[in-house]
């Protein structure tokens, strides 16, 4: 079973999409095992953001990341870093389908309410910056039999 690190960034939170994002990866069949509401401090975001230091969105993103409490999650499950990739979108949401979370609710790449780990060594690294090893929760789902072949 793969982790992936997902984010609803703080205009997710501020907007009221916290419910909405969770409930499309719930229903997707991905088990949530660890969840908190954090407004990320700056040097960890500098380090979360580290690739992209340097580029011409980088302070912005920045400010926006730290600006307001957002919501930290690690999922698990079958193919979990592609999956939730597929639900969120491509990164411009002016780009994104209807149907994934930036599709629906976002419009522009400084504003597009949602992160979630674009490798699963992205994921690994996200996850230990957000979250100590007793903060994943290991539990099993009651459809579980019912997702996964
Ligand atoms: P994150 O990491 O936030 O989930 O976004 P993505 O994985 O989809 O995209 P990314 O790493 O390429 O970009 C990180 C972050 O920077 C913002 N951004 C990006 C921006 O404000 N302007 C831009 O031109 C780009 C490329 C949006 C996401």
């Amino acid at each position: 079973m793969e982790r992936t690190f997902v984010m609803v960034k703080p205009d997710g939170v501020q907007r009221a999409l916290i419910g909405n994002i969770v409930s499309r990866l719930e229903r997707k069949g991905l088990k949530v095992i660890a969840m908190k509401i954090y407004r990320i401090p700056r040097d960890i975001a500098e380090r979360f953001y580290a690739e992209h230091k340097g580029k011409q969105f980088y302070d912005g993103l920045i400010n926006y990341i730290t600006s307001g409490p957002a919501v930290c999650m690690v999922w698990e499950g079958h193919e979990a870093v592609s999956v939730v990739r597929a639900i969120m979108g491509k990164t411009n949401p002016a780009e994104a389908q209807p149907g994934t979370v930036r599709g629906d609710f976002a419009l522009h790449p400084g504003r597009n309410a949602i992160h979630g780990s674009d490798s699963q060594a992205s994921a690994k690294r996200e996850i230990n910056l957000l979250f100590n090893d007793y903060e994943l929760i290991d539990y099993r789902r009651i459809d579980a039999e019912w997702l996964v072949e």
